[in-house]
């Protein structure tokens, strides 16, 4: 039988494009999509699906053998926001759902792992620019400290068992299929789709707050060409930098306003405020262009129109 590809957590805002980048990559067949629910309908119906609460050892051991899973693409997270209002609901998902992985792999079970991490492992003691690749990391949010600890057993489960798991710092993921659910990043998608629909935004976080962001695309490129770049060329074993863009509510703001002049904005930060300003504004990435290639594609005006055409397709 041939190996095949098992991601856990596939209807979610990353997992949707990733589930159709790699069957484009791998084949259909060969890529089995899951999470706890089937609420994203048009990707249940496209391939192999499974149900699968990621925190439940046996049914992600079963799935793996049963499929003879070779890589796992561990996308399941509750991200910052969501963190802060069900802190042990956030340890329990994103801590034991990476412990079974890395255990699948260290008994044999699997061979590769992807698992994200996130820039907020980065705390207000963290250099705010071009935070370098090692660096202090002192998260003060629960989804930041899982994916610090996480990253740290990463690098154990490598140098201690070989475990060969691959990981990138997500900054915010901007896309217009399956919407993100629960980050701080979140508003940077929220307001293209205001524009489109609603000609106006109210932003939870204030003008000037600049964080690192990336569009989908380049994530998936990122993902997909880590994952398959030669073991030699990995050097980092917890979580690569990585970075595209960054900028401003304001800036987003200015940059639809080129294409909807009458779009209109006003700001209400709200508890994510604290968050975004313990969190980078920009990120040095050069560990990762120079260990395997990594280059971005997109700009923000260029992510501006791909973001609002195709909104604007899903409008009509
Ligand atoms: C969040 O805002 O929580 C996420 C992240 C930066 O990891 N998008």
């Amino acid at each position: 039988m041939s190996s095949k590809i098992l991601i856990i957590g596939a209807c979610g805002q990353i997992g949707t494009e990733l589930t159709t980048r790699l069957r484009e990559l791998y084949g259909v067949e060969n890529v089995i999509a899951s999470d706890i629910n089937t609420r994203n309908l048009d990707l249940v119906n496209s391939g192999p699906f499974e149900i699968i609460d990621a925190k439940n050892f046996n049914a992600v051991k079963d799935c793996c053998k049963n499929y003879n899973i070779d890589t796992v693409y561990l996308m399941a997270a509750l991200l910052s926001a969501t963190g802060e209002k069900y802190p042990m609901e956030a340890w329990d998902l994103n801590m034991n759902s990476l412990f079974h992985v890395l255990n699948l792999a260290k008994g044999g079970t699997i061979k590769k792992i992807f698992w994200p991490s996130s820039i907020a492992v980065f705390g207000p003691t963290t250099p705010t620019e071009n935070t370098p690749q090692h660096t202090t990391c002192e998260p003060t949010t629960v989804y930041g400290i899982t994916k610090q600890v996480g990253e740290r057993w990463c690098e154990y489960y490598h140098e201690k068992y070989g475990v060969d798991v691959r990981s990138i710092r997500y900054p915010g993921i901007i896309s217009h299929k399956a919407m993100p659910g629960g980050g701080t990043t979140d508003y940077a998608v929220e307001i293209y789709h205001k524009a489109v629909k609603e000609g106006s935004y109210e932003c939870f976080l204030s003008e000037h707050t600049e964080l690192p962001m990336m569009f989908m695309d380049d994530a998936i490129k990122a993902t997909t060409e880590l994952m398959q770049a030669s073991t030699e060329k990995i050097n980092i074993r917890s979580a690569y930098n990585l970075s595209a863009i960054s900028f401003t509510p304001q800036q987003i703001f200015e940059s639809i306003k080129k294409y909807i002049p009458e779009f209109t904005i006003t700001y209400k930060p709200d508890f994510r405020q604290a968050i975004a300003d313990s969190w980078p504004s920009s990120i040095d990435d050069s560990t990762a262009r120079n260990d395997w290639g990594w280059q971005h594609d997109f700009d923000l005006d260029k992510m501006t129109q791909e973001m609002l055409e195709n909104l604007q397709k899903q409008v009509c």
